[in-house]
């Protein structure tokens, strides 16, 4: 098989504080694990207001918006990178739509969550916002570049 030398697609993925408090931690990471995706940063962070106002600047006008960022903001969130081929879309896959009352089974929402507010999970809707969210959330150096021996046999 070819060497996957070349960076590949990377997507930003957040367990929200439902998500952490209701021990979904390892639940939710495995899912992304097993599929065959490879984690290349990760840390639990509880956000100000203020940033999580910045992670959804893209819903500033919608009437959830503050009580959205209050959420994100009560208690801790576990920030992570992911990589892989096809990773940003595909995430969304696992993931399942935004409410979770029409999330397919099998999916993370799916499976795990029953309401749009407490839909434990976050992960980026493009290519464009994954390099925004990757940016915001972690700084170059905590982004970490090792060789997973599970790629020789997922590609
Ligand atoms: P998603 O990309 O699936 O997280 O969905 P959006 O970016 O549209 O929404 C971001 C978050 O806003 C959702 F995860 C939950 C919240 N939300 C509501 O609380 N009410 C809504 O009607 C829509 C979204």
């Amino acid at each position: 098989q070819e060497a996957h030398a070349a960076e590949l697609e990377r997507t930003f993925i957040a367990i929200k504080p439902d998500g952490v408090q209701r021990g979904l931690v390892a639940e939710i990471v495995s899912r992304f694990e097993r599929k065959g995706y490879k984690l290349v940063a990760v840390k639990l962070v509880i956000p100000s207001k203020d940033f999580a106002e910045k992670h959804y600047h893209d819903l500033k006008e919608r009437p959830f918006f503050s009580g959205l960022c209050d959420f994100l903001s009560s208690g801790p969130v576990l920030a992570m990178v992911w990589e892989g081929e096809g990773v940003i879309k595909y995430g969304r896959k696992l993931i399942g739509a935004t409410d979770p009352q029409k999330s397919e089974p099998g999916t993370i929402r799916g499976d795990l969550a029953v309401v749009v507010g407490r839909n434990i999970i976050h992960g980026s809707d493009g290519p464009e916002t994954a390099k925004d969210e990757i940016n915001l959330w972690f700084k170059p150096e905590e982004l970490v570049s090792y060789t997973s021996n599970a790629e020789k046999w997922v590609y």
